[in-house]
């Protein structure tokens, strides 16, 4: 069994809702157990700003999946969640992505998969809920809340 910390966001539609059930869907129990879940978040757009804000979530699981099984679940978990690649912009509009942060102290990459994820310490979107749940952690030697402290967090509201 491996740790992994995996992100949600959204802007299309109802995200608090869609996260919601997209976790649930996500950690099934049998292969990807909950561990640990962030409070929702509403922030501001990352990449391009000229858009919807984003709700924003962090869960911790255990699993038995390897990374890339992980992967192509987040995925499945997407598209049944009417997730269509083939009508977006990066960093543009979506109704649901899942990211992969971390999975175990794991360094991969490859084409389809870098873990830990690229931009992790660039996104208080990301590291907001991460800290919530995780705020002793370090990723490739990096303590997280520090990374946190260098970044703007202005306009990140926690929802009740
Ligand atoms: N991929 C590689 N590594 C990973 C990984 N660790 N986890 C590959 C997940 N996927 C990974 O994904 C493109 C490909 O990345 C996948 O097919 C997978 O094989 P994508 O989700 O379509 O990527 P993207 O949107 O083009 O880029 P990126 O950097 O993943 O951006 P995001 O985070 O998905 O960008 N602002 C706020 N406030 N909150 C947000 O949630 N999200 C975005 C979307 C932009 N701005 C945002 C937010
Ligand atoms: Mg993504």
């Amino acid at each position: 069994m491996s740790r992994a910390f995996v992100a949600f966001g959204g802007n299309v539609g109802d995200a608090r809702a869609t996260i919601a059930d997209a976790i649930a869907a996500f950690c099934d129990g049998q292969h990807v157990a909950l561990l640990a879940r962030s409070s929702d978040y509403r922030t501001p757009p990352w990449g391009v700003t000229d858009q919807a804000p984003f709700i924003n979530a962090c869960i911790e699981v255990e699993t038995s999946l390897s990374p890339r099984g992980l992967l192509d679940r987040a995925q499945e978990v997407e598209r049944s969640f009417g997730r269509d690649r083939r009508n977006e912009t990066r960093w543009g509009p979506r109704t649901l992505d899942i990211d992969l942060l971390t999975y175990g102290d794991e360094a991969i990459a490859e084409p389809n998969l870098t873990l830990p994820h690229p931009r992790l310490f660039e996104r208080a979107f990301v590291l907001v809920p991460l800290v919530e749940i995780a705020p002793d952690a370090a990723v490739a030697g990096r303590s997280l809340r520090e990374s946190l402290d260098k970044l703007d967090q202005s306009g990140i509201e926690r929802l009740p």
